[in-house]
């Protein structure tokens, strides 16, 4: 037996959870967790919101309220997200619990006591106003390198280099809006270049690391690791420990990891059994694959100082992106956890998230596909399966399993699939491969159907009893088997099923492994897996598309006060010309959006424009608008917008350009 004391990244309490938290973290971490305690092993799931640092600080300032509040409000709503998907973590904390401050401040004193910490004066950005130090995202300014504005303190996010203090140009206080000046102030340092050659060995030496984690960690280790500062001048966060070190807070990152720790420390205190007995075996942190270097480089760096053992493996999740682009939580271009689960059932995005592409490779998230894999997959396939095995069961041989005779050599090839299934998907959730097991269930489902379509029980019950009492006595040893092995994938459905099976919900992966005796009673069969509608469908993706358009305008009404003073410099920036719609049609999907193609005189360009409502297709025709024509293309409901068409806001007016030639710039 393995004891297994596994974690999931914290999220941070500065906003619900995504379909991106999901899909790169917890349903992995929790396919795991699952599947191992059905197998006998010891799972510890910890978890926690992560909920200091400036993102907190920002926004609870903006809104007017305490970090605290903002913290507790996400602290809920994450951890009913997470519910509402069945993650079945056995402590969830907070990095504000005392016992996290008491364990951090300890963890960072021992590291102090060993030498492995040291103060050191650096200059820093001051406000005179707000009287205090400016960390990271309280400072805006010119990066130095790039000459983009908007840099933060630490980092410009257009070149994406590091910025030191004298880096940043025009510096101003993001809450006055006054420049600070530069002063000195006292920080405390990790010595971590002293540990080059052990995370070297933890790296190199470690057969268990992904090539993915490894090789984003090889890169940084080429560079040569360089101390690193574990404090910041803030009020929120975990006071250093120290005296003299007044208004300095512990940095956030350090903590955070820390809060593994402190999190499976609150489930000890709470059921009396050592969490230590877990790390001590097998230690696995599943996270999203931006935050490898904090894991797989200052994580070790700070056990192996702090004398505890490393992590066994480090599973990291990559990207998903949204309908083909980047996702976004302040455009608006997200999925919320809670909105979805509202409409469809987790296990449909339990199963989506996972069988779409393996979790080292990125994913995108497209509402068609899921709806095609709902329906071609599961309905089609497993729930057809499904249906059929319990339908003649019942219909044919009273519902119970009937006798199994001679096996012809189809039926044995049959029973062999059913009978590997169990060890085949056990193999590929040991070995982290989620999608492979449940690919592999998918298969055995679709060869179930297959079986099911050469053995013919409605025909062979009248003249061949034998052949279809064997394809039901074997068909209904494959509903147990999928039952059992969906269960760390799908939860919910798996009960559905072993309860129509008549069956118990257990928790025994080997039970799927026992056949069914024959005269085994089985319940009435019923629709396990409905196909969704394409109504349904193409409400969520309006949804999509409106919400990022009202979210950034809403994000710009508050940013500028309504009205944004431009310079002249960016106006005529926009090219804008007289165009002429030569032909406009519908798009499948939208109400909203039309195709059309505009004439500008200079060429022929392809624009999707939300005209939809006010406008059919037909009116638009030879009709005069006003382009913005040097807009970057992007895809909206897969078709290429190569411009903008002028309008209204909300009516959706079109600005009337009518007495102006064509090709006509505007000025
Ligand atoms: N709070 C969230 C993230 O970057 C960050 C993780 C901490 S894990 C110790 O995903
Ligand atoms: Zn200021």
């Amino acid at each position: 037996m393995t004891k297994f004391f596994i974690s999931c990244a914290l999220p941070y309490a500065n906003g619900p959870c995504h379909l991106g938290h999901l899909r790169s973290t917890y349903i992995p971490a929790d396919i795991f967790a699952r599947f191992n305690r059905m197998n006998g092993n010891d799972v510890l799931l910890v978890c926690a919101t992560d909920e200091h640092g400036t993102p907190i600080a920002v926004k609870a300032d903006n809104e007017g309220k305490k970090p605290i509040e903002i913290a507790t409000r996400y602290h809920r709503r994450i951890i009913k997200d997470l519910e509402m998907c069945d993650i079945s973590i056995d402590n969830f904390s907070r990095t504000t619990s005392k016992t996290h401050y008491k364990i951090a401040q300890n963890f960072f004193l021992d590291l102090y006591s060993k030498n492995l910490i040291y103060e050191k004066k650096i200059k820093q950005l001051y406000c005179d106003y707000c009287s205090k130090f400016l960390p990271d995202r309280y400072v805006e300014g010119i990066c130095r390198f790039c000459n983009s504005p908007g840099a933060r303190g630490d980092q410009c996010e257009v070149c994406g280099r590091h910025l030191d203090v004298e880096d940043l140009l025009e510096p101003k206080c993001l809450a006055c809006g006054k420049t600070p000046v530069i002063k000195e102030s006292k920080h405390y340092f990790f010595r971590l270049s002293k540990f080059q050659g052990k995370v070297e060995n933890y790296v190199y030496g470690n057969p268990n690391l992904g090539d993915n984690v490894r090789n984003y960690l090889k890169n940084w280790l080429k560079d040569g690791l360089k101390d690193w500062i574990l404090s910041r001048d803030m009020d929120w966060g975990i006071p250093i420990p120290l005296k003299g070190s007044q208004g300095k807070i512990i940095y956030v990152w350090v903590e955070a990891l820390i809060g593994y720790i402190s999190s499976a420390t609150e489930w000890s205190k709470k059921t009396g059994i050592s969490w230590r007995e877990y790390w001590d075996d097998t230690v696995l942190h599943f996270i999203g694959k931006d935050i490898i270097y904090h894991h797989g480089i200052f994580w070790p760096a700070m056990l192996e100082g702090y004398g505890c053992k490393n992590p066994d493996n480090i599973i990291a999740g990559e990207y998903l992106s949204l309908e083909g682009r980047k996702m976004s939580t302040s455009q608006g271009w997200v999925i919320w956890v809670k909105d979805f689960v509202e409409n469809f059932d987790s296990d449909l995005l339990r199963y989506y998230l996972t069988v779409t592409a393996p979790l080292n490779k990125d994913m995108d998230f497209s509402w068609d596909d899921f709806k095609r894999r709902v329906n071609d997959e599961l309905a089609d396939v497993l729930g057809n399966f499904l249906h059929r095995t319990f339908t003649f069961t019942n219909k044919f041989f009273d519902g119970k399993v009937p006798k199994l005779f001679n096996l012809t050599e189809e039926d044995k090839k049959f029973k062999s699939l059913i009978e590997n299934l169990p060890y085949e998907v056990a193999d590929s959730i040991s070995n982290f491969k989620f999608r492979d097991g449940l690919v592999n269930i998918l298969k055995i489902a679709k060869e179930g159907n297959k079986y099911f379509d050469h053995q013919k029980p409605w025909k062979s019950v009248k003249d061949d009893y034998e052949k279809a009492s064997n394809c039901l006595y074997l068909s209904n040893q494959l509903s147990k088997v999928l039952a059992i092995n969906l269960k760390p994938y799908l939860p919910n459905k798996s009960i559905k099923i072993l309860d129509i099976l008549n069956l118990e919900d257990t928790n025994d992966w080997n039970n799927s492994k026992i056949f069914l005796e024959v005269g085994h009673d089985i319940k009435e069969a019923k629709p396990l897996f409905r196909k969704i509608e394409d109504e349904k469908i193409n409400k969520e993706k309006e949804k999509l598309y409106n919400f990022e358009k009202k979210s950034q305008n809403n994000e710009k009404l508050k940013e500028n006060n309504i009205m944004d003073i431009i310079s002249i410099d960016d106006f005529v920036k926009l090219d804008l010309r007289i165009g002429k719609v030569l032909e406009a049609g519908k798009i499948k999907g939208s109400e909203k959006l039309l195709k059309l193609k505009i004439d500008i005189k200079e060429k022929e360009m392809q624009v999707v424009a939300g005209l939809g409502l006010k406008y059919s297709p037909e009116q638009l025709i030879n009709r005069k608008v006003t382009v913005l024509v040097n807009l970057k293309p992007a895809n909206l409901f897969g078709v290429k917008s190569e411009g903008m068409v002028l309008a209204t806001a909300d009516s959706t007016e079109i600005i009337k350009p009518d007495g102006s030639k064509i090709g006509e710039k505007v000025m």
